[in-house]
């Protein structure tokens, strides 16, 4: 079996400024020793850390005890989630932060709010009581179906105050997803909303949360936030207003001591066949990951202004939007809605008028922004921005320009992130003062990471190689299992390897040890002999002037094996017809070579993606293929895409 290749020959390499580095959290000095330290000796590279980075009610015995494929850090610690991103601002030497802002907050309507630490804490305290007046107690499972609201978070922070792991469910979600989620995980609880707000419209939460409820006999209780004031219907005995709960409660909470393998949260992810899965995380590995990720790679600054456009449903949100923020002390922004409502430069306007320092989004996101043009962000003054942030899929060359120079202003480092809700936090990343970034790649795994390149027979590559990504030493973030289904977590993930991590995504490693993420590995197309992953092609694709967004994918062919098909969303300017087919063909095959060259290019102007932006390639397969669309479709963000594909193949 052939390596997967590597055609895209990227030479851009771009140096931090000397002012970044100088005042960068982890500078080239640190980082180095931090490298050795953590290639040498993770598990006391992640116990200094641990220490540094949050505080323990109880130390551990052990750092690290490792019984393939089930690992418990910190052994024996006791610490809370909610205190090390609360309590522990309001007292000693960063009782000054007390009024600081830990969410600012901006509905879609305009509408705004602002919390302090303090009031944050009061407010998770309040709720936590809630919770237990409800009858929860620790272990129970709470269900979180809520749109892009502070109430979302401080749900969550009550949970992890006494014990009550969160399932946060994705508000765009089906009420049949929904029940499943809910009936997997039994929760008694379900938090929502009367409804939010997205495309200038209100949405409607609770009716889905009625008809999922109605198949979910687990569920006691509903408690509703009032957002939209739309009507809904509360049933009597079961459905409580947040606002009425929370007026009588009070706001003194002391914090649950809990086990540093305390489940923390359960956060489902689709699989590739049928049923999600519940991938679990637990509290003092997970809090040590995202903490410490969050403060070298992101470098806050107590007076910075970080967003991260995530969806809380989202691990990123969990991660990058609350946690990782909370724990240092930082400024959090959280926007309700569509990022082009009411207008192409909402978020533009949001990063002007909020003074934002740090931004992290998605390529999806940043390919939008590309097609509408730059005159949205150049109206707006972007200069505070110090540092951007990329996550979720491979970002191709062009999209990383474009970010880093009409978002950017050439000044800031981009930090691609690479990880996955399985990782529970950043594994490869650039530390934004430490590093040249190149455009595309994700650059090396952070300290105390081991990652690594296997070949299909399962040896550990060195030097430069492509083929599959892996993780070959525990580490504090990861995933502790699929709720209620080991057999499916020794296989999906421990199966192909003994001992070893596989990530389901293939990658290249270059000369000088940088990281490229090829994409799924699933995605890989054999040509004729030669393993092609998808993102090149696309790449190539969207360096044309005549491209806005393009997918590729694999069908069967008789002759090689496998022929490219690319769907080709083309810039609105551009007229899509058979010489700009003959035109795109040619453009690939002098960027990437011949081999890579699409046997069919269809043109669409929607792809199908999940709701955190990732193309959807399996669905596309399908098509190309002429096969029905087969297995999970509830992930799907708009439904009316897959029909128009369909309709264009009948053509
Ligand atoms: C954080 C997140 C995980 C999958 C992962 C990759 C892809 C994520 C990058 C990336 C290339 C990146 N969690 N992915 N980040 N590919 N470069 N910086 O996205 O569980 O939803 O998805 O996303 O394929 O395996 S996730």
């Amino acid at each position: 079996m052939p390596d997967i290749e590597s055609l895209l020959k990227e030479r851009r390499s771009f140096k931090p400024s000397a002012d970044f580095s100088r005042q960068a959290n982890w500078n080239k000095r640190t980082t180095s020793e931090y490298r050795k330290l953590g290639e040498k000796n993770p598990t006391k590279f992640w116990a200094k850390m641990a220490k540094e980075n949050v505080d323990w009610f109880k130390p551990w015995t052990k750092v690290l005890d490792w019984k393939p494929p089930f690992a418990k850090w910190f052994v024996g610690a006791k610490t809370n989630v909610s205190y090390n991103c609360l309590d522990r601002h309001l007292e000693g030497p960063n009782a000054w932060r007390k009024n600081k802002a830990a969410i600012i907050w901006e509905g879609e309507p305009g509408d705004t709010r602002t919390i302090t630490y303090a009031e944050l804490h009061k407010d998770v305290c309040r709720f936590a009581n809630v919770l237990k007046s409800q009858g929860i107690k620790k272990g129970d499972r709470v269900c979180l179906y809520m749109p892009m609201v502070p109430e979302l978070a401080i749900a969550m922070l009550a949970c992890t105050r006494i014990g009550a792991p969160h399932s946060i469910v994705f508000g765009g979600f089906s009420a049949e997803a929904l029940s499943d989620r809910i009936n997997d995980a039994q929760a008694k609880l379900v938090v929502t909303a009367d409804g939010g707000y997205r495309k200038g419209a209100a949405f409607g939460l609770k009716e889905m949360v009625d008809a999922a409820v109605a198949k979910s006999p687990c569920v006691e209780t509903v408690v509703v936030v009032a957002r939209t004031n739309q009507d809904v219907e509360m049933k009597s005995g079961r459905d409580l207003w947040w606002h009425e709960l929370m007026a009588d409660a009070s706001t003194n909470c002391p914090p649950a001591k809990l086990d540093a393998e305390h489940p923390l949260f359960i956060l489902y992810t689709s699989g590739t066949t049928g049923n999600p899965k519940g991938i679990l995380h637990t509290t003092g590995g997970y809090l040590t990951h995202v903490a410490t990720t969050f403060k070298a790679i992101f470098d806050i600054k107590d007076d910075d202004v970080y967003w991260c456009t995530a969806d809380i449903g989202w691990i990123t949100g969990h991660s990058y939007v609350v946690y990782g923020p909370l724990a240092n002390g930082a400024t959090t922004l959280m926007y309700e809605g569509t990022p082009t409502e009411p207008g192409p430069d909402r978020w533009w306007s949001l990063i002007e008028k909020w003074g934002v320092s740090i931004f992290y989004t998605a390529p999806t996101a940043i390919r939008t922004f590309i097609r509408l043009g730059d005159e949205h962000p150049k109206s707006h003054d972007l200069s505070s921005l110090r540092l951007l942030g990329s996550v979720g899929e491979p970002i191709n060359p062009e999209a990383w320009m474009w970010y880093h120079r009409v978002i950017g202003g050439k000044r800031c480092p981009i930090v691609d992130t690479w990880w996955q809700t399985e990782t529970g936090g950043i594994m490869i990343s650039p530390l934004p003062g430490a590093i040249d970034t190149k455009p595309g790649s994700a650059t090396k795994p952070f300290p105390g990471i081991h990652a690594n390149i296997f070949d299909e027979e399962g040896n550990a590559t060195t030097g430069e190689a492509g083929g599959f990504l892996v993780l070959t030493h525990p580490w504090p973030g990861m995933l502790r299992g699929i709720w209620g289904d080991k057999k499916r977590f020794k296989e999906t993930y421990w199966g192909k390897y003994d001992n070893t991590y596989f990530a389901g995504d293939g990658a290249h490693r270059d000369k000088s040890g940088y990281f490229w993420i090829i994409g799924r590995i699933d995605d890989v197309m054999n040509v004729s002999g030669h393993r092609i992953g998808t993102m090149e092609v696309e790449s190539a694709l969207v360096s044309s002037t005549d491209v806005a967004e393009a997918a590729v994918v694999g069908r069967p062919d008789e002759i090689t094996g496998t022929a490219i098909v690319a769907f080709v969303s083309p810039k609105a300017t551009t007229t899509a017809d058979d010489a700009l087919v003959a035109r795109l063909k040619k453009h690939v095959t002098k960027e990437i070579g011949a081999i890579a060259r699409p046997t069919e290019i269809r043109f669409t102007n929607a792809l199908p993606k999940t709701r955190s932006g990732k193309i959807m390639r399996r669905l596309l397969r399908d098509i190309a293929s002429g096969r029905d669309v087969a297995g999970d479709t509830s992930t799907l963000e708009d439904f009316s895409v897959l029909a128009k594909l369909r309709e264009s193949e009948e053509d």
